[in-house]
Parts: C-alpha cells; sequence; structure tokens
C-alpha cells in the first residue's frame, strides 16, 4: 500500500539487543511493537546476528539487530515508547552495567542529530566500538554518515568483527 511520507518524519535508527529467555523472538516481537507504534514506519530491519557479550563475561552470547524507522515522534517521545515496549517484554533493570537483559532498545540514530541530555544522548555512545551495532547498521544503511563520527563503512572497516555471526533464517 503507498504511503504519503510526512514532511515532519525523521529516519531513526534502533538498536535491538538480548541475551535472555528466547532472544531471537522477544526480538522479532519487539520489532512488530516497534511497528506498531502509530506514528512509526518500520523502513527496513537487518539479520539477526548472534555476539560475544560486551561487559561481563559470565552471561550468554547476545543477538543483536538494527532497525530504521521514520517518525514524527520527538526524541524523548521516542525512548519512552521504546522503554515501554522492553518493560512489556520482560525487561528488569537489575543494576549491572552491561549485565544480562531480556530486551534493551537504544535509539542509535535520530536524523543527523547531535543529543546529549540527561536521559538520551544520540549518537548512541559506543556505537564506533561496537560491531554488533555496526555490521548490523551496514547492512540496512550502506551509505550512512554517522554525525559526528563520519561514514558508517569506514567505522565498519576499522571495527572488528569479534565472532560476530548472521544467524540463518529459518
Ligand atoms: N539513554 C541514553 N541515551 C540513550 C539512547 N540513545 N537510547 C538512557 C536508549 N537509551 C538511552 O539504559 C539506561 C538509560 O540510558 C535509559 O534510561 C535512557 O534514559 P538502560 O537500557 O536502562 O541501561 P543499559 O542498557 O544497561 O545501559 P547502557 O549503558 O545503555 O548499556 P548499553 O550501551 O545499552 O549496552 N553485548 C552484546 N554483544 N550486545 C549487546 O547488545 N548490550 C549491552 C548494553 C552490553 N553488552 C552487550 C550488549
Ligand atoms: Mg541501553
Amino acid at each position: 500500500m503507498l504511503r504519503t511520507p510526512d514532511a515532519r518524519e525523521v529516519r531513526v535508527y534502533i538498536g535491538l539487543g538480548g541475551n535472555l529467555e528466547q532472544p531471537v523472538d522477544r526480538i522479532k516481537s519487539a520489532r512488530q511493537a516497534i511497528a506498531a507504534i502509530p506514528q512509526v514506519t518500520e523502513a527496513g530491519f537487518s539479520s539477526l546476528y548472534r555476539s560475544a557479550p560486551m561487559g561481563p563475561a559470565n552471561q550468554p552470547d547476545y543477538v543483536n539487530a538494527a532497525m530504521a524507522v521514520d517518525t514524527t515522534l520527538a526524541p524523548l517521545a521516542l525512548l519512552e515508547q521504546l522503554q515501554t515496549i522492553e518493560t512489556a517484554h520482560g525487561r528488569v533493570r537489575l543494576g549491572e552495567r552491561w549485565g544480562p537483559r531480556t530486551l534493551d532498545l537504544d535509539i542509535l540514530l535520530y536524523g543527523d542529530q547531535n543529543i546529549d541530555s540527561e536521559r538520551l544522548q544520540v549518537p548512541h555512545p559506543g556505537i564506533a566500538e561496537r560491531e554488533f551495532v555496526l555490521y548490523p547498521l551496514m547492512e540496512i544503511a550502506p551509505e550512512l554518515v554517522v554525525p559526528g563520527l563520519g561514514l558508517l563503512k569506514h567505522l565498519v572497516d576499522a571495527c572488528p568483527q569479534r565472532g560476530l555471526m548472521e544467524i540463518p533464517n529459518e
């Protein structure tokens, strides 16, 4: 079905991750939930990837993916919607930095904006060192320029893959 683009829409990239309780299913379900937000239209979704945990090593491997959406929601309003989806998917904040989680939704990029407030930093900090963010993003936005960091393809070239593996589609 053709839709009329809204001139106020901004292209946003979201990182999805999780490593507890059927992460593949949770990520697929989170994708549906994000696409179902009334002011959001899905514009792309990467393969799912298996990745070694960054942070404490005594936790399961992660499943990660990247999603492109167009939205008229302001950054904080979008963050609130994503946090509601995290909670609905059983996310409990255990307090351990980089510890295990059922579902983590990060706003990677919001248009070409740089945001540095208490509740939101965009581009998401650490993007350039995270193979589980860069490689899925590259799949859906190979020409992307990351505000403040330059061409995505250069960031990918400089970031080791560290065992990141595409999960075959069943
Ligand atoms: N916040 C600030 N900026 C953003 C943003 N751009 N997007 C704030 C989303 N949230 C943002 O997040 C804490 C607060 O960050 C939020 O309330 C929001 O106001 P959180 O999800 O409660 O905490 P967290 O995710 O545990 O902390 P943090 O530091 O954001 O962790 P990361 O960076 O999300 O990393 N290893 C692999 N292989 N794959 C992963 O996906 N993820 C993490 C978490 C660790 N290791 C991983 C992975
Ligand atoms: Mg997070």
